[in-house]
This record gives C-alpha cells, structure tokens and sequence, in this order.
C-alpha cells in the first residue's frame, strides 16, 4: 500500500493551499501517478479499513447501467445519496455513459460490451477505452445536482474520467485518469473499484490481472483531513488481501456480490472523515 501512503505524504510536502468549489479548502498537487501490480495482491488500504462491499456494489451498478440509488440502498449503499432526485434518479452518470452512450443519431452505444470484445479480439490494440465524459450530458453549473438530475444532466461530473485498458504478456492493465481526488476519502475507493474491474475482465478475456495505474489531475487532502492523514500515515501497512472469483460467470454483466472472495484481509481501525459536497 506504499504507493497511496507515498502519494498521501506528497501532497502533504508539496501541495499548494488552495480554495475550492465546497468551501472547505484543500491542499493539492497536480498530475501524479500511482501504479499497483496486482499479483503482489489486491491493493485494499490496510492503513485504515474499508468497506468492500459498497465498493463492489457500486461497481455491480454502474457494469448494470443503473443511475438510480435504488439498487444501491436495496444493498446498504449510501454513498450517492445526498445527490438523488426524490425519485432515486442521479442522470446519466457513469452506468448510462458506460452501458448507453447516445450517439449523435440516436444510437446507444455500449461501451463495456465494445470494450470485453475488443480485448478478446484485438488484445494488442491501444484503443481500449472507456470514458465518462460526455459534454452534452454535464451538468449545468447554475443549478444544483438534483435540478440537473430531474433535467436529465448528470447530477455530479465525472471523477473517474477515462479507462484504458493494455494487454501484454497474457496479463491485462489498466490506467484510470481521475481529474479530481479526494485523496484521504475518495482515492481508496476508487482505487479499489478499478482493481476489481480490471479482475473481473481479466477472467472474462482469459488474462491474468497485470498492472494498475492511477492517474491523477488534482489530488487533494481536504483541510479537515490533516489529522486523519498525519494518524494514517503513522501506521504500518499490513500484508495485502487477495481476491478470488468463487466461480466465472456466464459474462462480465453477471457478476454477483457473492462471486467476490476477499481473503486474508487485515486492516487498521476505520478513521472517520467528513465528506465535503
Ligand atoms: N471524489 C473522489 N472520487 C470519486 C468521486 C468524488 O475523489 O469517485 F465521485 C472527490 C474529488 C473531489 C470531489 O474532492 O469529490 C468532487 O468535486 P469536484 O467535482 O469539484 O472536483
């Protein structure tokens, strides 16, 4: 987990002070990478303990094309919940833009179906990507996360942006470039739900799991984190968990929670923070 905690002691070194859009302020670098061999184990923070499964749920929901925060809560699930219509619905978020991106004729295009036959059929290729960023659909900065979502915007503008998936040598990597990270809050999550997809398509395509890179614009601590992050950065990471797929399911959109085996995982407390929206 060095990689994290190296990147958490960076932006405590390096970063500028800065202002930002919730008000709370941030210490912040730009443009970082940090990267993972996945068969060194799967790369869980041991510095403090996580909750996998709204991890895992989240990622079984954007693989359904879901933007509603029904499922989720069906699971226990709450992270999306304070930019929600009434009606559950966030607008065309990162499931819609994954599994139905609107062509210009109307078209939907799937871009994770496009994606599993892409790396079967041309493993060598360098257009593997997926990508959240679909201008027309962003929301309008004048109104707030549920007026867009009830206007068909998306509530919140992609974080992680942009998948790029490389095969070389039988195995499978990929770089995620996330254009804004909540380092202490966000970046564990998020770098745990790219590791298990990056898993669930290596099983699918019939590759080992190789390389994870995250790339990041600006990475942040927020102002109200220094002393979780001083506390985190003080303990000492323990051995990483490794995952197993308890069987391999008929495609990469029949995945469920169950098939998911974290074994070994041995972590420090919880340290809580507050989330700034
Ligand atoms: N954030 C993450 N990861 C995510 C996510 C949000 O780190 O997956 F959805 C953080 C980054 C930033 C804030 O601190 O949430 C989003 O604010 P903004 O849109 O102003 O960059």
């Amino acid at each position: 987990m060095q990689p994290y905690l190296d990147l958490l002691a960076d932006i405590m070194a390096n970063g500028v002070d800065k202002n930002d859009r919730t008000g709370t302020g941030t210490r912040s670098v730009f443009g970082r990478q940090i990267r993972y061999n996945l068969a060194d184990g799967f790369p869980l923070l041991t510095t403090k303990k996580l909750h996998f499964k709204s991890i895992a749920y989240e990622l079984l929901w954007f693989l359904r094309g879901d933007t509603n925060i029904k499922y989720l809560n069906d699971h226990g699930v709450t992270i999306w919940d304070e930019w929600a219509t009434p009606d559950g619905e966030l607008g065309p978020v990162y499931g819609a833009q994954w599994r139905n991106w609107l062509g210009p004729d109307g078209t939907c295009y799937d871009q994770i179906e496009i994606l599993v036959d892409g790396l079967k059929r041309k493993p060598d290729s360098r257009r593997h990507v997926v990508s959240a960023w679909n201008v027309g659909f962003l929301p309008d900065e004048t109104i707030g996360p549920r007026e867009n979502a009830a206007a068909g915007r998306m509530a919140l503008p992609p974080c992680h942006v942009l998948y790029q998936f490389y095969v070389a040598n039988g195995k499978l990597s990929c770089m995620m470039t996330q254009r804004s990270a909540d380092c202490f809050l966000g970046v564990p999550y998020n770098q745990a739900s790219v590791a298990l997809l990056t898993h669930m398509l290596a099983q699918q395509c019939g590759f080992e799991p190789g390389e994870l890179i995250m790339s990041f614009g600006d990475v942040h601590v927020y102002r109200n984190h220094f002393a979780q992050v001083e506390l985190q950065l003080g303990r000492q990471p323990l051995p990483l968990p490794q995952l197993q797929f308890g069987r391999r399911p008929e495609s990469i959109f029949d995945y469920r929670f169950s098939d998911f085996e974290l074994l070994n995982y041995q972590a420090h407390p919880h340290i809580a923070g507050a989330v700034s929206v």
